[in-house]
């Protein structure tokens, strides 16, 4: 057995079932030969992307495996990978990597010389009786700590070779969890108690630990609000008299209102991380800070309770030790109403433009008809980078974990598409949704030709305006003087030509139909584009952030 077939082995061993790819590995030939579907992208950014969203869809439990060439192929990747890293998402990385003799001359690419910087580990094969135990400590880190891709560069000549017969003993490493101490756990709930104003703040952590159910019941049993981070969003149903919604740089009223006014803040599998696309703590706050990861703790908001563990395990210690504070009932501090009255005056100020009759359509009347025409429970629905993130963030309506993706730490332009076929992959009888502008349908739109005919059909709702709302009024002379940052396309048409179907949709009231129609098409198979005319709507939730 040579160590490409060795590698499809161990991957099979490992249970997995689907990887992603583009153009060339060994890999694609021998996974294949062990029962594995390779699925063929038409770029490697969108093979990754596709593997994050497989792996965020499983949870932990399953990840998304992606291959691809070396040379072109591995130098193709960074924005997949950076993504993915940005988000803390487990996926396996297995790029073909120079032979021995090449690897470190100039200029051929070394995956581990110049990604570094973007993934939890890289690994390269040296040997061919190495593989067993890269391959441990790759499945290792993917299934412990903190996400992120995880690489193995496949050296070629290495992996061409006989492995020996005495290093074919690959032993599956576990998933160990860990909980807080007993003691940092009673101090956090006593603080929490305390407190006048408290509030949750849950992360992407929620949705890795499963934990959806534990902090439903422990705001329940607290009667404490929660706010979930863009990348949360779906961790905690936003239906609920609890619910504060979900922030990026755009949030909701009750979110904005907690955030600020709140005296001790609980996060729960979050990293507390600032850039641009998150919301931030406010100083003078006490912070109680539960993260897989240590080093999360303090970094850019500093805390008083630290809580290191897994986010379900958390949650349970959490929710015995209230009942032992204050018993099984819990309590009731009257905030759900209080919740309620702030998100009605924060609606009565977008209603109007959520049910604009403009046309060109308004953005935020397509996601009002969004949120009406899908069965939120049996979808999965994501936003693409730019305005359409900003708009949809705190207006759809999150119901069950992982109807909606949230992604974007560092924020890849056409990473909808990808994401969704990789959300399909995963659980094909989800209706899947991206909501993206069309200087994000450049980036990834042939990929609409990938899920056409790999069978994985995915609605694509395009805000078509021509141009980038996200920069309204920039590069005035350069837009006069050569026409920059304007964009043409029949979206509806390019769709047909790759094997979808187009919808164009130019007036406000075709929209509902359109979208059932799309669910429709999807369910019979087909990759759906609807081409929506829209303007150059530049308001956001933001509140002056
Ligand atoms: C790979 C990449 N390059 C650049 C950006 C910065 N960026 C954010 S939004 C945006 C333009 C979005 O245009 P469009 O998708 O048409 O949405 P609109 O702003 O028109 O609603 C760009 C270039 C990015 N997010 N990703
Ligand atoms: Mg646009």
């Amino acid at each position: 057995m040579n160590g490409t077939e060795f590698i499809a082995q161990i991957l099979k061993q490992e249970g997995v079932t689907e990887m992603t790819c583009f153009p060339s590995n060994a890999l694609i030939e021998e996974a294949s030969k062990v029962g594995i579907r390779p699925v063929m992208f038409r770029h490697e950014r969108g093979a990754i992307m596709a593997a994050d969203g497989y792996s965020r869809m499983h949870n932990g439990n399953k990840f998304g495996v992606v291959a691809m060439q070396h040379a072109a192929g591995a130098e193709n990747s960074m924005g997949g990978l950076s993504q993915a890293f940005g988000d803390n998402v487990p996926i396996l990385v297995l790029p073909g990597g120079y032979p021995l003799e090449q690897r470190h001359v100039r200029p051929n690419f070394s995956a581990r010389d110049n990604w570094s910087g973007v993934t939890k580990s890289v690994q390269t094969i040296d040997t061919p009786s190495q593989i067993k135990d890269v391959m441990r400590r790759a499945f290792q880190a993917l299934r412990n700590g903190n996400g992120g891709p995880v690489v193995v560069e496949m050296t070629l000549d290495i992996c061409a070779m006989e492995v020996p017969a005495d290093a074919l003993d690959y032993k599956s490493p576990i998933a160990s969890k860990s909980v807080p101490s007993k003691t940092d756990i009673q101090d956090a709930v006593k603080m929490l108690l305390a407190a006048d104003r408290p509030m949750i703040w849950a992360g992407s952590g929620v949705l890795m630990a499963q934990a959806s159910p534990e902090l439903t019941e422990f705001a329940a049993l607290t009667d404490i609000p929660v706010f979930t981070t863009m990348e949360g969003k779906s961790g905690y149903d936003e239906r609920l008299p609890l619910a504060l919604g979900a922030g990026s740089g755009a949030t909701t009223g009750p979110a904005y209102e907690w955030i600020n006014e709140s005296d001790v803040i609980l996060g729960i599998g979050t990293s507390l991380s600032n850039n641009s696309y998150t919301r931030k703590v406010p100083a003078g706050k006490k912070i109680i800070h539960n993260t897989i990861n240590n080093e999360d703790v303090n970094k850019g908001t500093p805390s008083d309770i630290g809580l290191i563990g897994d986010a379900k395990l958390t949650l349970q210690a959490l929710i015995e030790e209230v009942k032992a504070q204050i018993g099984d009932g819990g309590r009731d501090t009257g905030v759900a109403s209080r919740i309620a009255a702030v998100k009605e005056k924060w609606m009565a100020e977008w209603s109007p433009i959520l049910n604009s009759d403009e046309a060109p359509l308004n953005p935020y009347r397509v996601i009002n008809e969004i949120n009406k025409n899908l069965d939120h429970e049996n979808s999965v629905v994501t936003h693409d980078a730019g305005g359409p993130r900003d708009c949809m963030v705190p207006f759809y309506t999150a119901t069950t974990p992982n109807s909606y993706i949230g992604w974007g730490k560092t924020t890849h332009l056409g990473f909808g598409i990808p994401l969704m076929i990789g959300a399909k992959l995963a659980d094909p009888s989800k209706f899947c949704l991206n909501y993206m502008g069309d200087g994000a349908w450049g980036m990834s739109g042939t990929d609409t030709a990938a899920a056409a005919r790999m069978g994985l059909p995915i609605t694509t709702v395009l805000l078509n305006n021509g141009g980038m709302a996200t920069y309204p009024g920039g590069f005035p002379t350069a837009r006069e003087q050569h026409d920059v940052s304007f964009m043409d396309g029949d979206y509806a048409k390019i769709t047909e030509g790759m094997g979808g179907v187009g919808l164009p949709v130019s007036k406000p009231e075709e929209l509902g139909p359109a979208i059932l129609k799309a669910r429709q098409l999807n369910d019979e198979g087909k990759t759906v584009l609807i081409d929506v005319k829209s303007n150059y709507e530049s308001r956001k939730s933001f509140f002056g952030k």
